[in-house]
This record gives C-alpha cells, sequence and structure tokens, in this order.
C-alpha cells in the first residue's frame, strides 16, 4: 500500500490476496515513467526512474509488479494519454455501449458510471441517446476535454470512500464501466469494494483489462510499465472479485490492446460457460502456475537483441529510421532495448498533447503523422503494433512511396 507523500514502495505482498508467495520472474531494469514526456531534451530533473519487476502469487495466481509509484505522480498534471485519438477504440467503445443499453434496456431513468473515463470517448455514447452519466477520472486535461464534450466528470481518483459518498447522495449505477484502471490502481480491493458499493443489487460492472495469455504468450512485454501494476487470468480476477460479493459472471475475449478482456461482473452468482471454460483452460496450460511464467524473461531477452540487432543492421546500411506512436508501451520498448536518437530520428503520434514532446528517457522527439510524408524515412518502427491495421492504411502514401513498417512484437519483422 502507498504511503502518504512517498514516490514509491516496494510491495512485500500480493496486491490482491495478501500473501507473502511473490516470485519475480522478470526484471526489466529501472525504467523513467511511461506517460510523462519530457518539454525539454537537457531536463534529466523531470524524469523520476524506478525499477520495473514482475512477479507471480503462488496463493492467488495473480501477475504484478512490485514497485507502486505514487498515483500523484503517475497520473498527475499533464497526463498526455487521450483515448479519442484512435478510430478502432472508438468504435470498439461506440459497439459496447450500444450492446449495453440494448441488452439491459438502458433509458433516461437509467444511470451509467465510467471509472477513468479519460476524454468521454466511451460515456459520450450514452449521452447521445439521452442516458444519465457521471466520469470520475484523476487526470485534468483528459477530464476537462469530457466535460467540454458534454460528459460529466468529478476529477478523483475512484476508490470505496468515493463510492460510499455517491451511495450517500443516492447515487447507483445500473452499469459500470472500467476499462483499462483495474490494473492501474494500487489500492486494487479497495477499487473492487468500491464497484461493489456503487452497483445497483441489479446492475453490471463491465471491466476491460489486457489478458495476461497474449502478454505471455505474444512476448509483449512492452505493455509492461509503471501504470500498469497487475495482468490479469480470469483464474486471478474471479478470486479477486469474489473477496467482495461480486461474480464473474461472463467473459469475453477482444483484440484491443494486444488481447483483452471483457468482464461482466455483478452482484448475483450465475457463472456462465464463458467464465468456468476459461479458468478451466488456464488450468490446462498453467497459467494459475509460476511454471508457465519461468521462460518469459529469455524470451524477452531474446526479442530485445533481435530487434536491436536488426536496426542497428538496417542504420550501419545508410536506412533512415523513425517511429510510430508515443505510445506508453513504446516508452518501455525503447528504454529496455535501448533505442535512442542514434537510431531513431523522430517519432510520430496523432495525439496533439504528445506532439512536440520528448519519449521518456531516451528523449525522442514526438512530432506529428505528417513528419512521415515529409522525411519519408526508409523505416518506421511500429511502437503502437497494436493499432498496426489502422495505421497502416492511415499511412498508405507512406508506404506507396517505398516507406515500410518494422513490428517489433512477437517477433521483430518487416512488413
Ligand atoms: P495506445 C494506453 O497505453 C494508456 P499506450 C494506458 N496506460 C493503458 O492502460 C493502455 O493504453 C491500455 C497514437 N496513435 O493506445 C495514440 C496515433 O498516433 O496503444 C497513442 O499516443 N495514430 C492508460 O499508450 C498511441 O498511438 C493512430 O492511428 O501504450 C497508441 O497508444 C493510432 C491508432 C494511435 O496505448
Ligand atoms: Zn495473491
Amino acid at each position: 500500500m502507498m504511503i502518504a507523500g512517498a514516490a514509491s514502495v516496494t510491495e512485500q505482498v500480493c496486491r490482491s490476496c495478501g500473501g507473502s508467495h511473490i516470485d519475480t520472474f522478470l526484471k526489466l531494469g529501472t525504467t523513467p515513467l511511461a506517460d510523462r514526456l519530457p518539454v525539454s531534451v537537457d531536463d534529466d530533473q523531470e524524469e523520476p526512474a524506478f525499477p520495473l519487476n514482475v512477479a507471480f502469487c503462488c496463493d492467488c495466481s495473480l501477475v504484478q509488479i512490485t514497485e507502486t509509484v505514487n498515483p500523484r505522480i503517475l497520473f498527475a498534471d499533464a497526463y498526455p494519454y487521450y483515448s479519442s485519438f484512435s478510430q478502432a477504440l472508438l468504435r470498439h467503445s461506440r459497439d459496447n455501449a450500444r450492446d449495453l443499453i440494448e441488452r439491459r434496456n438502458l433509458d433516461a431513468n437509467s444511470f451509467v458510471v465510467e471509472l477513468a473515463s479519460n476524454d468521454g470517448y466511451l460515456l459520450k455514447n450514452y449521452v447521445e441517446a439521452g442516458i444519465p452519466v457521471l466520469g470520475i477520472d484523476p487526470a485534468e486535461g483528459p477530464a476537462a476535454a469530457a466535460d467540454k464534450i458534454g460528459v460529466p466528470t468529478r476529477l478523483a481518483f475512484f476508490s470505496r470512500e468515493l463510492a460510499e459518498k455517491l451511495r450517500q447522495q443516492k447515487m447507483r449505477a445500473d452499469v459500470i464501466h472500467a476499462n483499462n484502471v483495474l490494473a492501474h490502481v494500487a489500492d486494487t480491493n479497495g477499487f473492487v469494494a468500491g464497484i461493489a458499493r456503487l452497483l445497483k443489487d441489479d446492475g453490471v460492472a463491465v471491466i476491460e483489462a489486457p489478458y495476461v495469455e497474449p502478454m505471455i504468450d505474444h512476448c509483449e512485454f512492452d505493455t509492461i510499465y509503471h501504470e500498469h501494476l497487475c495482468y490479469f487470468s480470469v483464474t486471478a480476477l474471479d478470486k479477486l472479485f469474489r473477496r467482495h460479493g461480486l461474480y464473474l459472471n461472463e467473459v469475453k475475449h477482444l483484440s484491443i490492446h494486444g488481447g483483452s478482456l471483457r468482464l461482466y461482473v455483478e452482484m448475483r452468482e450465475h457463472v456462465g460457460a464463458s467464465v468456468t471454460n476459461q479458468i478451466a483452460h488456464e488450468r490446462a496450460r498453467g497459467i494459475d502456475a509460476i511454471d508457465y511464467y519461468l521462460d518469459f524473461s529469455a524470451t524477452v531477452d531474446k526479442l530485445k537483441v533481435e530487434l536491436s540487432t536488426l536496426l542497428h543492421r538496417l542504420k550501419a546500411s545508410g536506412a533512415s529510421i523513425a517511429a510510430y506512436g508515443a505510445a506508453a508501451k513504446g516508452a518501455t520498448l525503447i528504454n529496455t532495448v535501448g533505442i535512442g536518437r542514434d537510431l531513431v530520428d523522430f517519432v510520430v503520434d496523432r495525439n496533439t498533447h504528445k506532439q512536440g514532446k520528448h519519449m521518456p528517457g531516451q528523449k525522442i522527439p514526438i512530432r506529428s503523422t505528417e513528419a512521415l510524408l515529409e522525411a519519408q524515412p526508409d523505416y518506421v518502427l511500429v511502437l503502437a503494433w497494436n493499432f498496426l491495421d489502422e495505421i497502416m492504411e492511415q499511412q498508405a502514401e507512406y508506404r506507396a512511396r517505398g516507406g515500410k513498417f518494422i513490428v517489433p512484437v512477437p517477433n521483430p519483422r518487416i512488413v
């Protein structure tokens, strides 16, 4: 648990079950924060760095990093992630809202809450349908952007205490969305307890989180950074929810972010086959035991060497290289592989809040996507490989002029 005021703490026990059998299976070294983009190249002051070690809990199967960085440092002012810069994510979110409006017969008398509502990318779909909503998010810029498009947003970290306060104000939710936030909260149990308090008795929490299975199988090690405290399996999630009187009743697989889970969690227990089958699958594959994770470190090292060798070879042959996507995962990739300005000239990103800044650690400048056609580098390393299809489509002209993409995971390849 976080000590108020400390920049970070090293956890000695499991974030979920509190057990002390947590075995570290991957060490990525000390890295800067992935979503803290330096404004200037010279100022090392603005770049605190923290250890990035990944561990497995032998009691409840949860995969987690052991360092907890103070959330006020992680998500404070200038948090640069805005969901609305990906068309694929916007479509994905709209479909999710429409499906729930239909399945749950939501209308003007319903109430939908999103925890970590960012710039309102999801809740705006409910607002358009005349359904009352409340967004909760601690990051000032994205929260202000949400308010601006008519998504009422409370600037706060969601917690058990906030849920209690909202409940006292007679707020109970028919639907609680929580996308890519469960893994981000230091007080995992407090957050889930808060969901249980805020949900109506017949409400549903619809939660999305990256799935640990593809992360391991496809070597998506770059999705490990300090914001991501947990890497969930269904086995670990089921135990976490039950501890708070909640039931994981349905699970869906999503391709977003390299392979995610969408969880349907309710107060009433009626666990469906999608959940029991997935838990059986995890048991059969050993995802609930440490052995499954033991090769990962060697696989990651192999990828790091292959990618570094490829980039150095291309550079030595006279090629110019840029990168696409100032993604948080890009920060892990470039800092753990050691990809600096000697290899990559610049990074492009559509997010106007990132442009003009620099990649953490390596300080590679971030420019607008137009820079690709202006400079026409020979290769573009795709840091946001999870949006490869969208990026390839959008960069058809760059490719038509002979430009090539380098995709780093699961194995470095040129497309
Ligand atoms: P993207 C984010 O991680 C943030 P990141 C966060 N840490 C999280 O939990 C995960 O998602 C799940 C840009 N882009 O979304 C936008 C283009 O420029 O994969 C982003 O800066 N053009 C909360 O940051 C970046 O790429 C495009 O066409 O690793 C993508 O970052 C598209 C599609 C994206 O996740
Ligand atoms: Zn545990």
